[in-house]
């Protein structure tokens, strides 16, 4: 304020800690709210969006705006919504406009929501299922909390800053590439920026169900319910599963239950994708799920689903679209998967992040495997417990989000990182993490080949269930002999999966023998690949990398521009490539 008690108009351009406000308030893992089937207000559609490079936003408070047009303001100012453009949610800016494909700042969504208030002492929340990276929520002016992480969802309590009738929702979203973040600024895909995953309002009851699992034992004869409220109250709950005729009380306490049911229900597979509708029920809060039933572990260099040893036919896929850039629609992700069934496979391995939980979801229906994992990719910040934090965070949130998925059995904490101590420390705590919130699924990472003693090596194996290995012999490293030296040098004593192997291949470009880029090559990678690895019992399955070239800045020779080209099929997610076929039949023989 000046003498005369008017605000500085100038202050702002002097405030270099305009970001510090909004530290606080960001939510995580513990305010996730399982959705189970409940109706839920759609905010998706036309907002407007203003592009922000300097933060200007921050710095100016456009939160604040009023909206009165431009004739009656009393003094300039730099953001009017309405000069916005109208931007579909969800979308990334990244493949709306040239010119904001490589956008890397912030962003201003805003909408007007039309409320009604419902009955005394209900709750509302926002929900935003994927904001990359950051965001801030803002509703009638006043901010109400954040999120870092740009790949899972999350949920603000809204219920006190609702108003009947018209309310102004605002939400920043930033997608700057920073050393310190999950993933880190060094990536192979693109950083599509936005508000790409749906984003709706939750009427919930003043104590409702924040969590509701029920999974098989890990001795197949009961199923183990848990639930979790959203207060430390004490109270009973109610669990069905009509086609098992089962039906039980759930003691609560302090907010907590837990309760184990003798069972034998049909076992999920993928042969076999029995999913039973399983009801949880509080006072009036009902949350329903389709769950399907089936134990996983691993026995030496073993895994076993359902106590049965199986092969992984696997296949990576990243969530990238020409048109689309990270938004998953329903109908892209049935073409991910119906290209993999047609590939043999029954696993899928979803790099490098945590996709729409649609895909889980339909890998449920349809019967997948699927290793979901978060986006400890490359040289993280290892040493920084924020960072730490934020890893962990995004894992919980995965973990709360899928866990009655029976399609996912792995989580996968981290992608080829160099060993150091601080890695160690880090990754080991992810894996602890994932176990003590998920005791039902295994634990895996891209890991390390000792050089040296080429060996596969890794100090965080220890840590794992299985030993995920990404090589590329015969493409990054000339010949097959090194592939053979590993494997025959190397003693795991865990299932060990070829988290990736693959070579880049341009549609149409041919050639004989070793020639990079050409399809030939890529398929005849395939086959000495499969038959080097096939050859080793304790390398349990394979994810090919991977199903549809994708962008990524970093490549940039003329066959690459700017996209990978180790797809199984070109960017258009039409064009098969040789390989396609090769991996088909190498696929089809039995395992
Ligand atoms: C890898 C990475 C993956 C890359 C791939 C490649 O090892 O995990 O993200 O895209 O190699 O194509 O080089």
């Amino acid at each position: 304020m000046t003498e005369t008690g008017v605000q500085d108009p100038f202050a702002h351009l002097h405030d270099e800690n305009y970001a510090g406000p909004f530290e606080a308030g960001m939510v995580g893992a513990e305010s996730h709210i399982i959705l189970g089937g409940r109706e839920t207000i759609n905010l998706d559609g036309a907002w407007r969006m203003t592009l922000d490079l300097f933060d200007e936003g921050l710095r100016q408070r456009w939160y604040e705006a009023n909206e009165d047009p431009p004739s009656q303001w009393p003094i300039p100012r730099d953001y009017e919504i309405e000069a916005g453009d109208l931007v579909p949610v969800p979308s990334c800016w990244t493949v709306l406009k040239p010119e904001w494909t490589y956008f890397e700042g912030a962003a201003w969504y805003t909408r007007h929501v039309q409320w009604q208030a419902g009955p005394e002492g209900e709750r509302v929340f926002l929900r935003i299922g994927a904001a990359n990276y950051r965001a801030l929520v803002f509703l009638n002016g006043v901010y109400i909390g954040g999120h870092r992480g740009g790949s899972t969802p999350f949920y603000l309590d809204v219920t006190r800053h609702l108003t009947a009738g018209q309310n102004r929702l605002q939400i920043m979203v930033e997608n700057r590439r920073q050393p310190d973040r999950v993933p880190m600024h060094h990536i192979d895909w693109f950083n599509d920026g936005g508000l790409y995953r749906e984003v709706s309002l939750l009427r919930l009851p003043a104590v409702f169900i924040r969590d509701a699992r029920a999974a098989l034992a890990s001795d197949g004869q009961a199923i183990r319910f848990t639930l979790a409220l959203s207060e430390p109250v004490d109270g009973v709950g109610r669990v069905e599963i009509p086609e098992l005729g089962l039906t039980a009380d759930l003691p609560i306490i302090a907010g907590l239950g837990t309760l184990v049911l003798p069972a034998n229900p049909e076992r999920w597979s993928p042969e076999s994708p029995r999913l039973y509708d399983v009801a949880f029920r509080v006072g009036t809060d009902t949350v329903q799920e389709r769950i399907g039933f089936r134990t996983i572990e691993t026995r030496g260099t073993n895994i076993l689903l359902n106590g049965q040893s199986i092969w992984l036919k696997g296949v990576c896929v990243h969530e990238d679209d020409l048109v689309l850039g990270k938004v998953s629609t329903e109908a892209d992700i049935r073409r991910r998967l119906t290209h993999a069934r047609e590939l043999g496979c029954n696993f899928l391995r979803l790099a490098h992040y945590p996709h729409h939980e649609k895909v889980a979801e339909l890998a449920d229906e349809l019967g997948f495997l699927l290793w979901a994992e978060i986006p400890v990719y490359w040289a993280i910040d290892f040493a920084n417990p924020a960072t730490f934090a934020d890893a962990k965070n995004q894992l919980l949130e995965l973990v709360a989000r899928d866990a009655n998925r029976a399609s996912v059995i792995i989580w996968g904490v981290g992608n080829e990182n160099a060993d150091t101590e601080a890695r160690l420390a880090f990754m080991s705590g992810l894996a602890e993490a994932a176990r003590m919130a998920d005791p039902t699924r295994l634990v895996g990472a891209a890991c390390l080949i000792n050089r040296e003693t080429f060996t596969l090596e890794d100090r965080l194996t220890q840590w794992l269930d299985i030993i995920g290995l990404n090589e590329y012999f015969g493409w990054y490293e000339p010949d097959f002999s090194g592939l053979e030296r590993l494997l025959a040098n190397s003693r795991p004593n865990k299932p060990v999966i070829i988290s990736e192997t693959g070579a880049d291949a341009h549609l149409n470009h041919r050639g004989e023998g070793r020639i990079l880029f050409t399809e030939d090559w890529q398929s005849e990678f395939y086959r000495q690949q499969f038959r080097r690895i096939t050859a080793v019992p304790y390398i349990r399955g394979l994810a090919a990398w991977l199903l549809y070239d994708f962008r990524s800045a970093r490549r940039q020779t003329g066959f690459q521009k700017g996209f990978n080209r180790k797809g199984l099929i070109g960017e258009d997610k039409a064009s098969r490539k040789q390989a396609f076929s090769t991996l088909r039949d190498l696929y089809s023989t039995p395992r």
